[in-house]
């Protein structure tokens, strides 16, 4: 409805002008490196200035988070679930300048905005919900009689949080909000392309209640992560990005000193979906065009490599290229706009070497054209390309491209296989409306997410736990049962509850 929708873009475009500024939580007053943040799809638009934080300032934090984590664990999950409750508020209240940032710091649509705060919000509640349920009263184990035994969960120190551009709210504010809810104290390190946005969350954290110390934002590149999580101070690491990068730091946990440290990881895939010959055209066009193109394909669970069986090859690849030809791509801050940029000029090369490559490989290649001005911006081309399996692709390509294969009903073990064999498993998607090609699939897939008859985009806080296995993560499911349990340590309380009586009787 243009009359509900035309308001809210003038709030948003009277925040243009505003300058934002992400520096560390702890500032020593020391000049710190900066660094301009331009609109990804306007690189001339200075959006804000990053200010990076000093080896001595990680230190500093580091040692300011663990001096009051103590003291933020025996404050109990009910009190931790009000402050988080009281920041899920706030960042409600802020509406307009966390969908403004998510537009221009992020180069996000207006749909993808709304969506990336609407999941920081259920992802503050939910674990809010989680503190309270797991963490305000100890489990009472069976055991003899004249035995009391009572098992609790407790913070395990300093958490990290280094998380990802693409979602540089909902996942930048996710991770230490579980963090948070169990006990731990939290330094974060958002990605070095979104700190603007992060900043804005933390300060309203603090706002909420949540004492400076525990939730710090440490902005930078990727020097600022690595001297963070070699620290042996660090008992936890919660990471959100690359596979690379998740293997690193595992390798630099386990070189350092210091006790074991957790590492909880979510990182990339090469997601699949299958599409047999009884499934609906008009559906999985909408599904896949959303799956592959939605937030320009960036997002770890989007569509990379779509199977058609071969008799409904043609007429469906026909249906999706329409779907696709009918996107439009543009600024993020017009509300026509389905695609906006890529993140960064890096992003931008990577996806076009990739496609230059495949064209010189003969097979069909269909590239969207790019409207006028896109060359001031991070703008790929959507693009479909065909190939012969999955197993052709070497690395995920995070972006608007989505990779095509044809198959026989002959082979889907084979399909699956092949699926499975690029170590991945993050999500996939099925189309059929056949029941046993349906059981087949679900029981050989080994994804996290699985999605049958829709787009396997979006998963839900509490409804649609989300998150990978093998090369795409450590598990547990981000706003799933167990993912705040997973940042705590269990300790286990043994009383002998016959003492008292015994002392009485010697007494008498
Ligand atoms: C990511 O892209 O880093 O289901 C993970 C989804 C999102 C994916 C988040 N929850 O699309």
């Amino acid at each position: 409805d243009p009359l509900v929708l035309e308001p809210l873009q003038e709030r948003l475009a009277r925040l243009e002008d505003r300058h934002w500024i992400a520096e560390p939580t702890f500032k020593s007053g020391a000049e710190g490196e900066s660094a301009p943040i331009n609109k990804p799809h306007d690189l001339s638009a200075e959006v804000g200035t990053r200010r990076d934080t000093l080896d001595f300032e990680v230190e500093e934090a580091i040692t300011r988070a663990q001096a009051i984590q103590p003291g933020w664990d025996r404050l109990g999950g009910e009190k931790r679930a009000v402050l988080l409750e009281a920041a899920a508020d706030l960042f409600e209240e802020h509406t307009d300048e966390f969908l403004s940032l998510c537009q221009r710091e992020a180069g996000k649509t207006l749909v993808d905005a709304v969506l990336e705060l609407r999941e920081a919000v259920d992802f503050l509640r939910f674990y809010a919900n989680e503190a309270r349920r797991q963490f305000t009263r100890p489990i009472i184990l069976p055991g003899p009689t004249g035995e009391e035994n009572r098992l609790s969960l407790h913070g395990r120190g300093v958490f990290a949080c280094i998380s990802p551009w693409n979602f540089p709210l909902a996942i930048f504010i996710g991770t230490p909000a579980a963090a948070l809810a169990a006990g731990n104290t939290v330094v974060a390190k958002p990605a070095e392309q979104t700190p603007l946005i992060a900043a804005l969350a933390v300060r309203l954290c603090h706002q909420a209640g949540i004492p400076e110390e525990a939730f710090q934002l440490l902005p930078g590149a990727g020097d600022v992560g690595e001297m963070i999580t070699s620290d042996p101070r660090i008992a936890g690491v919660a990471f959100t990005g690359s596979t690379q990068t998740a293997q690193a730091i595992n390798r630099g946990l386990a070189a350092r000193e210091g006790p074991i440290a957790t590492l909880i990881a979510e990182t990339g895939g090469q997601n699949a979906m299958i599409v047999d010959s009884t499934a609906l055209p008009e559906q999985v066009t909408r599904d896949v065009v959303a799956s592959a193109f939605q937030s320009a394909g960036q997002r770890c669970s989007a569509l990379r490599v779509l199977y058609i069986q071969d008799d409904v090859y043609d007429e469906m690849l026909r249906m999706i290229r329409g779907g696709f030809e009918a996107l439009t791509i543009g600024n993020p801050e017009e509300l026509s706009t389905d695609v906006g940029p890529v993140i960064d000029p890096d992003a931008k090369s990577s996806l076009e070497r990739h496609v230059a490559r495949r064209k010189k490989g003969g097979r069909p290649v269909w590239r969207r054209r790019l409207h006028r001005g896109a060359n001031a911006g991070c703008f790929v081309a959507p693009t479909i390309i065909e190939i012969d399996s999955i197993l052709d692709l070497k690395r995920e390509n995070f972006g608007p491209i989505l990779h095509v294969v044809r198959w026989k009903a002959s082979d889907l073990e084979r399909v699956i296989e092949d699926i499975n064999a690029t170590g991945f498993g993050l999500t996939m998607g099925l189309h059929s409306r056949n029941d046993d090609v349906r059981a087949f699939v679900e029981a050989r897939a080994t994804v996290g997410n699985f999605y049958v008859n829709r787009n396997q985009i979006g998963a839900v806080v509490e409804s649609q736990p989300f998150g990978g296995e093998g090369l795409s993560g450590t598990g547990p499911k981000a706003g799933g049962p167990h993912y705040v349990a997973r940042f705590a340590t269990e300790r286990v309380v043994c009383i002998d509850t016959t003492a008292a009586g015994g002392n009485a009787t010697l007494l008498a």
